[in-house]
């Protein structure tokens, strides 16, 4: 490669580096601030690596994968042992991202030179670096340009080593790249397909890759339990309650067009003065026509590959691409955060579409001379585009670096000198508040807590239940949150407001609402545990099981089920579970705190039981609807009790002792109707009481 072609990318990719650090600087007011306080939880976790606590967010926690990414935590670490110190992280993240451009442009623009020729790689590397989006994720401190690196890296690697079909930098960097994230082992998996399917070669070496990726798979069952990472759960519709593969679909295939149409066409978005990172900004991300050369510049190679009857790096690049964003679509089908997830496919997108200016300047000027100017005039355009976007992209970087210094990180600061050290705070953005307020936190939506992630996929009531079951020792004294996101006003925790974190032009955060601090009320925790109100009625009876609705671990143990009698809401129209505080209809100075669901179709449970004797099922409800029960399949009648409209009431229902066959027993309670009608049937306590 020639020097000049380096000093040039770097040149420019330092210039604009320095761009987006002023524009940081200016709108933070001279702070050095990331543009999204998730990387701080990337930050937390490489110091907790230093201090030999790795994967545990708070120290003595079980440990957590809420960085999402194995390898780049310990890459931030090396920051932390060269001793640059807490806020010079953000320098040293900053440092790497521009390494990581630098590189990153050299591969591409090198990829286009083997590909086509110099000055096509030239504009394929100008394209990639004159991408204001691109560059945000360079610079927004966390591994999304290390990840995009790697996956150019390996393609790089591919389109050297493939002519003599010995691989070596391919495996390596492969592996590197399904260290770095989940989509890197989905990646790596695409890559062991295409050599082994597509190009024939049965190359077992390209199982190594794959096998890297697994480790954090692996890893992150350990952990928790689960397949699934705490992100996915938080952040996924796959984690929503009774998720169906028929919606599923739907939704990814939706997302799918709206990524083709939408965002690589570059014709669709508003024009709007307003700059908000998580709705309605496709209009700046690509320039208009992207979509047609990207389908040019697929036919041009691939089809040159399809012809020759060996599949190179252009159908590799499809594959990864394609798979990749496929990938997503099923996942992490969201609009948040300038759509940041789907940036690392972004240059691989840029490769066709250079191939289709190239392949239409070609057929436009037929084998004439003027091929390459008409070339480089054509891509100006494009290039116009590009720095319009990068300006444009500088500034929300700014704006967003704006936002986290003024919400999340001042907050941070704030509760280091207020807040007393022992103090347990949960929180709904987990990052700088730890970093920088360094108390025990809480993760209400489950990255750096194990477990509430599923808790939080079903809504306020469960997040209540899953506080509601913690050891008192670990109730949070403080909620540092965006009221909006839960309903803690409703049941009367929010004791006392503490203070309020606002932004005047919220370009990134949340919620326009601020950040507040509350102290917690807990004086109703666990008053919905026992019966309240119908003692008298199960004298001679004793408890045998129980089932606290919207209690993740609870249900999970009872094998609990509900069902809606319109399924296919769950994206959407979700039917959030809720915590309630209220009287009983029938005594009103009892208040008790209980989150249940809202059931439109049935629930099932199976529960303990003593064969032969009667049981009497009580259930806690704030509605009247008539429901059927089953007893291991069996109709034994039909429910119904009086109606308690915004209060309590507990409803008793005798199952005689003839049904009672075994140790455990399956209740079904499907919803009494004629027709599907829409009911709603408020869930939120069942005990099972016994002849003793
Ligand atoms: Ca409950």
């Amino acid at each position: 490669m020639r020097k000049r072609y380096i000093i040039l990318f770097s040149t420019i990719a330092i210039l604009l580096g320095g761009i987006f650090l002023m524009s940081m600087l200016f709108y933070t007011d001279g702070h050095l601030a990331p543009p999204l306080d998730d990387t701080f939880i990337f930050f937390q976790y490489a110091k907790q690596i230093c201090h030999g606590v790795p994967f545990q967010y708070n120290t003595g926690d079980s440990p957590t994968t809420g960085a999402t990414s194995l390898l780049y935590p310990f890459i931030l670490a090396i920051g932390f042992l060269l001793g640059i110190g807490k806020t010079g992280i953000l320098a040293y993240s900053l440092g790497l991202g521009l390494i990581c451009l630098i590189v990153s442009s050299l591969l591409i623009f090198n990829i286009g030179r083997r590909l086509f020729d110099e000055t096509t790689g030239l504009i394929l590397g100008l394209l990639f670096l004159f991408n204001g989006q691109i560059l945000w994720s360079f610079f927004c401190g966390m591994e999304t340009g290390f990840f995009m690196c790697m996956i150019l890296a390996v393609l790089y690697a591919f389109l050297l080593e493939s002519e003599k079909k010995k691989y070596v930098w391919t495996i390596v960097f492969a592996s590197i790249m399904a260290l770095t994230r989940p989509e890197g082992l989905i990646l790596s998996g695409v890559l062991f397909g295409f050599i082994f399917f597509l190009r024939n070669e049965r190359n077992y070496y390209f199982l190594i890759p794959v096998g890297f990726g697994m480790i954090f798979v692996i890893m992150n069952y350990a952990f928790t339990g689960s397949l699934t990472f705490n992100t996915m759960i938080a952040k996924s519709p796959l984690s929503r309650p009774n998720s169906n593969l028929f919606d599923i679909a739907a939704t990814a295939g939706k997302y799918y067009f709206y990524i083709m149409k939408d965002i690589f066409s570059g014709f669709a978005g508003k024009y709007s003065p307003a700059m908000y990172a998580n709705e309605d900004q496709e209009a700046v991300y690509f320039a208009p026509f992207f979509l047609f050369f990207g389908l040019l510049g697929v036919l041009s190679i691939v089809t040159k590959e399809i012809k020759e009857k060996i599949l190179g790096v252009g159908a590799l690049t499809l594959c990864l691409m394609m798979i990749g964003i496929f990938s997503l679509c099923v996942s992490l089908p969201v609009k948040w955060h300038w759509h940041r997830y789907l940036i690392p496919f972004y240059p691989l997108f840029l490769i066709f579409v250079v191939a289709g200016l190239l392949l239409f300047v070609k057929l436009i000027c037929q084998g004439s001379t003027l091929i390459k100017p008409a070339f480089i005039s054509l891509a100006s355009f494009f290039l116009l585009f590009g720095i319009l976007n990068t300006a444009y992209f500088s500034v929300a970087y700014g704006k967003n670096c704006k936002d986290i210094y003024n919400q999340q990180m001042i907050l941070g600061m704030w509760i280091e000198k207020n807040i007393p050290k022992d103090a347990v705070v949960a929180v709904n953005d987990l990052g700088a508040v730890k970093y920088l307020g360094d108390r025990y936190i809480i993760d209400l939506l489950g990255l750096g807590t194990n477990k509430v992630g599923w808790s939080w996929a079903n809504g306020a009531g469960s997040i209540f239940e899953f506080l509601e079951a913690l050891d008192p020792k670990k109730y949070p004294d403080y909620f540092i949150i965006y009221p909006s996101w839960f309903s803690f006003d409703k049941i009367g925790m929010l004791k006392e407001e503490i203070k309020q974190f606002k932004l005047i032009d919220s370009t990134i955060a949340g919620s326009s609402s601020p950040m507040t601090v509350y102290k917690v009320d807990w004086s109703l925790a666990h008053s919905g545990d026992t019966v309240r109100t119908v003692n008298e009625k199960l004298e001679g009876y004793r408890l045998v099981d129980f089932v606290d609705v919207g209690d993740i671990e609870n249900e999970k143990a009872h094998h609990y089920k509900f069902w809606e009698t319109q399924p296919g809401m769950f994206y959407g129209l979700l039917y959030q579970d809720e915590a309630c505080m209220y009287s009983y209809l029938n005594n009103s100075s009892i208040v008790v705190i209980d989150a249940g669901r809202q059931i439109t179709g049935g629930e099932s449970m199976v529960v303990n039981t003593i064969p032969g004797k009667g049981l009497k099922i009580v259930k806690r409800t704030s509605t009247y609807t008539p429901i059927e029960v089953w007893v291991n399949e069996e109709f034994i009648g039909v429910w119904t009790h009086e109606n308690a409209d915004s209060a309590w009431t507990e409803a008793v229902y005798e199952v005689p002792g003839q049904n009672i066959t075994s140790k455990q027993t399956r209740i079904r309670l499907p919803l009494h109707r004629e027709l599907k009608h829409y009911y709603v049937c408020f869930s939120a306590y069942y005990w099972f009481y016994q002849k003793a």
